[in-house]
């Protein structure tokens, strides 16, 4: 049997190839044999190229189509797909280049002088690029090569093991890690998913998310992809173009902002959900408040789910059954879930400890990094979440915080320390605190707070235009506080707490 992804989704494609797989916002249509065709030609090009075994391919590029193509092809051709989020700058993309030594990268054709400069340093090969379709008929030289070439490809076989994907997380220390995916992986989540939420004949999946994460690559496209459905693909997250493209959707998976945003519109209401089967919510805390709310206006409980880049998705709210708000539900089918104590005990009903998970979905470990990898493994063989929680008598389980410290906005990973490395890099800068504010939008937002060395004069508006040509703009900190001194416990340890409770209002 062949363990490759695509295998499992070409096995399962309708046997009609010629209905829609995927639709865009602006009416462009892809039929199943348009992705088998055009995969087959962009796996023959990655082919060409001579790559070695286990070549990675970095992707920056926006969301498209052949975007996805580009991915299922790395599959088709048995490389390691290495996406990357459109928002990097130059010293983030450089990073990535460097650490993964990617063979082949992909870029925007806008991008094309700085990436392949930071590529061709880190010893890649080829360069090529893949502009947004919309932008008229510069569709980059990835698809000009692959035009020319045959539009029949037989996948390649995979071990279950192998590398189909690596994905970066923020590192604490403010070293991103790579997760290295494999097939299995990938495949018994997207498995486990199908039927946890019941993907059933007719299901359209309405795509708002961005490719180059877990979310909109893996747990979306992979659920429609495996039951053989169609997607609406809309560019990013818009609010008008989702209410336009609901009533023809049954499912739709978003980031908790994605309800809080519906929520703010006034048209937004049941006869639009009138044909929606299921909304999912994802990669950060729902409020108990936008569940009551969503429940309210559009007669549907959102069932929301926990998973991280590492593992792929790992505790669910049921399909049938009770969806509790405030919880992320219970253990999916196959995936060990367990709070240990302090004591290093498992925790009783309630009690609040560390989340340890194991599972066929458990990744491979972190690119290059044995010793990170082998600190975060139990010697059981449990992965160390770094997120703190607790089960109720139902055995359902609620995140109530985090081991990490770690800043989720809008669904991004902000990691402090990067944040905070880059701030104190300021000739101006003493020293400084990056936290993580409630904000109603993106329900986490990234605050600095800064001290100044003596005499220095430094304004919130100079701190964020610099930081803004360095890190990617979701990173940037909305609000800048400048104090004279940094709260520390005993121990010399900033209080970051005591900060988040002055900044809070
Ligand atoms: C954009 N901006 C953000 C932001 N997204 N700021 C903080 N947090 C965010 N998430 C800022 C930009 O920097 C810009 O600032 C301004 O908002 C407008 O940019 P935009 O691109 O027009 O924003 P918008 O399209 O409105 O994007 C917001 C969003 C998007 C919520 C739609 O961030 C999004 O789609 N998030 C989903 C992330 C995701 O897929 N996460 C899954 C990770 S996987 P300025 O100052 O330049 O104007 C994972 C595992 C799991 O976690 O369990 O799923
Ligand atoms: P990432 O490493 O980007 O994949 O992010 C994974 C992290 O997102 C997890 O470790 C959690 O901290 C967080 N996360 C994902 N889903 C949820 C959820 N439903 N509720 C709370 N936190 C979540």
């Amino acid at each position: 049997m062949n363990a490759n992804l695509y295998a499992l989704f070409a096995k399962n494609f309708p046997s009609d190839l010629n209905r829609c797989c995927i639709e865009t916002h602006d009416q462009r249509y892809y039929s199943w044999l348009d992705i088998e065709r055009a995969s087959a030609k962009l796996a023959n090009l990655l082919c060409s190229l001579h790559l070695s075994a286990g070549a990675r391919i970095a992707v920056q590029v926006e969301k498209s189509p052949e975007a996805l193509i580009l991915y299922l092809a790395t599959l088709r051709a048995g490389y390691v797909f290495l996406p990357l989020n459109t928002a990097y700058q130059h010293a983030e993309i450089s990073y990535f280049v460097q650490d993964a030594a990617p063979e082949l990268v992909v870029c925007s054709p806008q991008n094309f002088g700085w990436v392949s400069q930071i590529a061709f340093r880190a010893g890649s090969q080829h360069v090529f690029t893949l502009d947004a379709p919309t932008r008229g008929n510069n569709r980059g030289s990835l698809l000009d090569r692959a035009a020319l070439m045959s539009d029949q490809f037989t996948t390649v076989q995979s071990q279950a093991n192998d590398l189909a994907a690596i994905l970066y997380t923020s590192g604490t220390t403010g070293r991103s890690k790579g997760a290295m995916l494999s097939h299995d992986n990938l495949a018994s989540n997207a498995k486990v998913l199908k039927d946890a939420w019941a993907w059933q004949d007719g299901d359209v999946l309405l795509h708002a998310l961005p490719l180059f994460h877990v979310h909109g690559l893996f747990v979306a496209s992979h659920g429609a992809l495996l039951n053989g459905s169609k997607m609406i693909f809309l560019p990013k997250f818009d609010t008008d173009q989702v209410l336009h493209f609901l009533p023809q959707s049954t499912v739709m998976m978003g980031v908790p902002t994605y309800y809080v945003r519906l929520l703010q519109d006034s048209s937004f209401n049941r006869d639009l959900c009138a044909n929606m089967r299921l909304f999912i919510s994802g990669s950060a805390p729902l409020l108990m408040e936008t569940f009551h709310d969503f429940k309210q206006r559009s007669g549907h409980n959102i069932l929301e789910r926990y998973g991280m880049s590492e593992t792929t998705m790992l505790v669910s709210n049921p399909y049938e059954g009770e969806r509790k708000a405030g919880t992320v539900g219970l253990p999916l089918p196959g995936v060990d879930v367990r709070v240990l104590n302090t004591l290093g005990n498992l925790a009783g009903v309630e009690e609040i400890g560390v989340i340890q998970v194991k599972g066929p979905n458990v990744f491979q470990g972190y690119w290059r990094m044995p010793e990170k990898t082998a600190e975060e493994f139990t010697d059981d063989g449990f992965f160390r979440t770094g997120d703190v929680g607790k089960f109720d008598r139902d055995g359902y389980l609620s995140i109530v915080g985090r081991s990490k410290d770690l800043i989720i906005s809008g669904g991004y990973n902000v990691y402090p320390k990067e944040i905070e490395s880059v701030i104190d890099e300021m000739p101006e800068v003493s020293e400084s605190a990056v936290i993580g504010l409630a904000h109603a939008d993106f329900g986490e937002a990234v605050c600095a707070v800064l001290v100044l060395k003596k005499a220095a004069k430094l304004d919130a508006a100079s701190v964020i235009t610099r930081l803004k040509s360095q890190i990617a703009n979701f990173k940037v900190p909305k609000q800048i506080f400048f104090i004279d001194e940094l709260p520390r416990n005993t121990m010399g340890k900033v209080q970051k707490n005591v900060l988040r409770q002055q900044f809070q209002n």
